[in-house]
């Protein structure tokens, strides 16, 4: 198997993304949540539509390539523009960018709705751009992924599920890959024994219902994240088996998909993502054209000793 190039990682990482978020949405919630998807794709049968997930790391990753890096206050703005209630966001995400479009700042506003800040799942699950940005250096990956985070999941936990998830897109990217050193990696950098503790498990062979009951399928940040780098380990020869499994576990099957698909397109690069579903994935350029900006912003920006684009995580 030809490994695919740092560039195509990139690509594939995004569009894994955003495959895993359509493959998973119209399975999310409960009967209304999911009658409410159908209804709102009416007309647009055949089209793999994605949600709040994709739509973020989009902007995220658009971002990230134009201000070489993590601008909050732009991001912040970005994301407030882009919130389309039709995309499914998390009720604190919603008022919180509304309150932001409103002109509150988000440092003021990330703690506006959940006093403590939200630990809800959507900072992990439009994280995987941070992981690609960052992978040469993965102490400004933790510092940038949790400033990133923190604009609207300000808990601790939502910020190291955001962390994590950038982190294991990060480290999917090495090559050789080696399962044991990766889920080290992801342990040695997370403090919250929520997470911590479910990472033990991550490479376990366990069946789907230990899954929902030891590591979870919800909303939660510490109740997801977990769940798709098992997901991402059990199935990574194969993505539609990968999102076959999200989708077998249930709950939140966009974001556990978003989150698992976007680690296994920077391990695998875009070729190997099934070309039937792509070719029906809703803005499938636009995304590409963002991940190979991002990619080509990651090679203009100085590194020192580097060999740009040659070789793997250092
Ligand atoms: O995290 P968030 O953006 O939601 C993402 C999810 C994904 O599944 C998307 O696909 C989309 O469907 O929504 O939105 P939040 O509202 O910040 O967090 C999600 C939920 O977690 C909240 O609505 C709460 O139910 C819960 N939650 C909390 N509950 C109590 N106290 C998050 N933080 C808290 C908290 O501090
Ligand atoms: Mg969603
Ligand atoms: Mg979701």
């Amino acid at each position: 198997m030809a490994c695919p190039s740092l560039e195509e990682r990139f690509v594939g990482s995004l569009l894994g993304l955003a495959l895993g978020d359509s493959l998973g949405a119209p399975h999310e919630g409960g009967p209304v949540a999911q009658a409410a998807w159908w209804l709102l794709g009416l007309g647009k049968r055949g089209i793999l539509r994605w949600t709040d997930d994709t739509q973020m790391a989009l902007v995220l990753a658009r971002s990230l390539a134009e201000k070489r890096g993590v601008d909050p206050d732009d991001l912040a703005r970005r994301w407030a523009e882009a919130l389309d209630p039709r995309r499914g966001y998390g009720p604190g995400t919603r008022k919180l960018l509304g309150r932001i479009r409103g002109g509150e700042d988000w440092r003021a506003a990330n703690r506006a709705v959940f006093p403590e800040g939200s630990f809800g799942n959507g900072a992990a699950m439009r994280s995987a751009p941070l992981g690609l940005f960052f992978h040469r250096d993965l102490a400004a990956l933790e510092r940038e992924a949790a400033l990133a985070s923190s604009i609207t999941h300000a808990h601790p936990l939502g910020i190291e599920g955001g962390v994590l998830i950038a982190l294991a897109a990060a480290l999917a990217l090495e090559d050789p890959f080696d399962e044991a050193r990766f889920v080290a990696g992801l342990r040695e950098r997370c403090a919250r024994p929520e997470i911590r503790n479910r990472l033990e498990l991550a490479g376990k062979p366990l069946s789907p219902a230990e899954v929902r009951k030891r590591l979870g399928c919800g909303v939660l940040a510490h109740e997801s994240a977990v769940t798709a780098i098992h997901a991402f380990l059990r199935h990574r020869d194969d993505f539609l088996e990968l999102q076959r499994f999200v989708v077998e576990l249930g709950g939140d099957t966009d974001t556990i998909g978003a989150m698992a698909g976007g680690i296994f397109g920077a391990h695998r690069g875009a070729s190997a993502l099934p070309g039937e579903a792509l070719a029906r994935l809703e803005a499938r350029d636009e995304i590409e054209r963002a991940a190979r900006e991002l990619y080509r912003a990651w090679e203009g920006c100085p590194r020192e000793g580097s060999e740009r684009g040659t070789r793997p995580v250092a």
